[in-house]
């Protein structure tokens, strides 16, 4: 009896001095910090200033129960004009950087290529750049998260290959009236969200459901436009500018359900379609192998005399090559993967195209979000895994974080960052992978998509009750706050 209690202690100690051994050790300078939001969830101001409709605000105006209790954006966090307070809380944080984005629709309310500039629009992001700049914080931003101008939906949203110029024109904007200040640009965000959410399965606005044709069709476009914007950035401002462009890519990681040879290629395949459907292409010029050879083979069966997956011209391989400075992850979660019998023949779209079982432990523990489950180490083995079968490139994390349904003392969230940056450090530091930024999702509570406000993220609360929107810190805020302070995720580090 008394032998056993003293092993099992002997192995607590051991699993503790483990865990410790992880967790007790200094980030290395080169790492950054930093904290994100987007201009939908936080901004409001749906209609202020000249800012024209987008497709959010038109899908939370025309068809409310599309989102959780009817909810919308029109006011959020009311950072157009609360933004010198998020400023002030990013300051307190000591973040070195912010991620933010930008409104198409408030910086060029006519959407098309050649339309006026909305001095006003663009004013609110200058005058919110030179606040950053002015307490020392680094603006990193995001062109495109998901807030396509109404106009051009109406044109046949991403699917029609003139948005192509359209978006090349925003992106000049951009760099003409920010490049100054930003020196890290990121052309969209999840592109999967927009294309597989938006045309796909219907998750997101526009809410169209015509997966395995529209959210192929979408990516491919959307691929040239990111790819358009690199070039416009090296041809005509990088010299004088010196930034970087990027795109942010968002994965779960898949771990085989089993050692099994079939479970190990089912869940690489998913990894494939999920994160290499625009990673390949930006760093090797096109799809995936295994994607091209699923798609086309199954669009032939089907009686499609083309692929249902788009082809890039050998023309086109060539521009879309190395069309990144570095490779930008949102990184949440992971899945089991598992091989499966081939699904019916007919069935069109992503999934069966794709035909893996995935699936979650039920012992993962849970989020306020139906798909986020917390797995720590999936975060080690994702980016070990881009180092890998992308030739070691920078990488930054440009997205990682927790919900629940709100409260201060929010210990959960902190454990989540804990243990996720446990696992960064060790694949920093024992694996030797190039992970350069870490960026907590997200400062604030905010409009969490179709969720409404019911999933928080935030380091800070927000009371959207009251009509000032106040903002309080959580627990996870002083807690980030000591991590960035001391480089370490512990009260003492060695
Ligand atoms: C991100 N997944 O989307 C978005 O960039 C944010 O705008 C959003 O608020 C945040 O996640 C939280 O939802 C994701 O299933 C949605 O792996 C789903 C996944 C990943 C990212």
């Amino acid at each position: 009896m008394e032998y056993k209690l003293v092993l099992l202690l002997y192995l607590c100690g051991l699993t503790f001095e483990i865990t410790n051994a992880a967790i007790n050790r200094t980030f290395p300078a080169t790492v950054k910090f930093g904290i994100a939001t987007s201009t939908y969830q936080i901004e409001g101001a749906w209609n202020e200033d000249g800012k024209g409709e987008n497709i959010w605000d038109h899908i939370c105006h025309e068809n409310p129960t599309y989102i959780v209790n009817k909810t919308n954006g029109d006011i959020a966090c009311d950072s157009y004009h609360k933004y010198k307070e998020d400023v002030a809380m990013l300051k307190d944080l000591g973040v070195d950087f912010y991620r933010f984005s930008i409104s198409w629709s408030r910086v060029i309310p006519g959407g098309i290529a050649g339309s006026p500039v909305n001095q006003l629009g663009i004013d609110y992001y200058k005058n919110l750049v030179q606040e950053l700049v002015n307490n020392g914080i680094e603006p990193m931003v995001t062109m495109y998260v998901w807030d396509l101008p109404e106009i051009l939906q109406d044109l046949g949203g991403w699917p029609n290959p003139e948005l192509i110029d359209h978006f090349a024109y925003y992106a000049r904007t951009l760099y003409e009236e920010l490049g100054d200040s930003v020196k890290h640009w990121m052309t969209f965000n999840e592109p999967k969200q927009t294309c597989l959410g938006g045309y796909g399965d219907g998750n997101m606005a526009p809410g169209y459901t015509a997966s395995g044709i529209a959210d192929y069709q979408c990516s491919h476009m959307l691929l040239k436009a990111h790819a358009k914007a690199y070039h416009i950035y090296d041809e005509e401002f990088r010299a004088e500018q010196q930034g970087s462009v990027g795109i942010v890519i968002d994965t779960a990681w898949f771990e085989p359900a089993s050692g099994s040879d079939e479970d190990k290629e089912a869940a690489e395949r998913s990894l494939q379609f999920m994160f290499g459907w625009y990673t390949n292409p930006v760093v090797n010029g096109n799809y995936p192998q295994v994607m091209i050879d699923r798609v086309d083979e199954r669009s032939a069966t089907q009686g499609y005399a083309v692929s249902r997956l788009p082809k890039f011209t050998d023309e086109e391989i060539e521009y879309i090559k190395g069309t990144h400075d570095f490779v930008a992850l949102n990184f949440y979660t992971a899945n089991y993967a598992q091989w499966m019998e081939e699904s019916d023949i007919n069935d069109v779209g992503y999934y069966s195209d794709l035909n893996v079982n995935q699936f979650i432990d039920e012992d993962w523990e849970e989020s306020a979000s139906s798909w986020l489950r917390v797995v720590p180490w999936s975060l080690r083995k994702v980016v070990n895994w881009i180092s890998k079968t992308y030739d070691n490139p920078e990488i930054f994390i440009t997205e990682s974080g927790f919900s629940d349904t709100g409260g201060l003392e929010d210990d959960r969230r902190i454990n989540y960052h804990k243990e996720y940056l446990s696992n960064l450090l060790e694949a920093i530091l024992d694996d030797g992978v190039n992970v350069t930024r870490y960026t907590a999702w997200s400062l604030m509570d905010n409009f969490e998509w179709t969720r409404g406000y019911s999933e928080r993220f935030g380091l800070y609360s927000v009371d959207f009750e009251d009509p000032d929107r106040p903002r309080t810190p959580k627990a996870s805020a002083a807690y980030y706050k000591q991590v960035i302070a001391t480089r370490c995720l512990v009260d003492v580090c060695e």
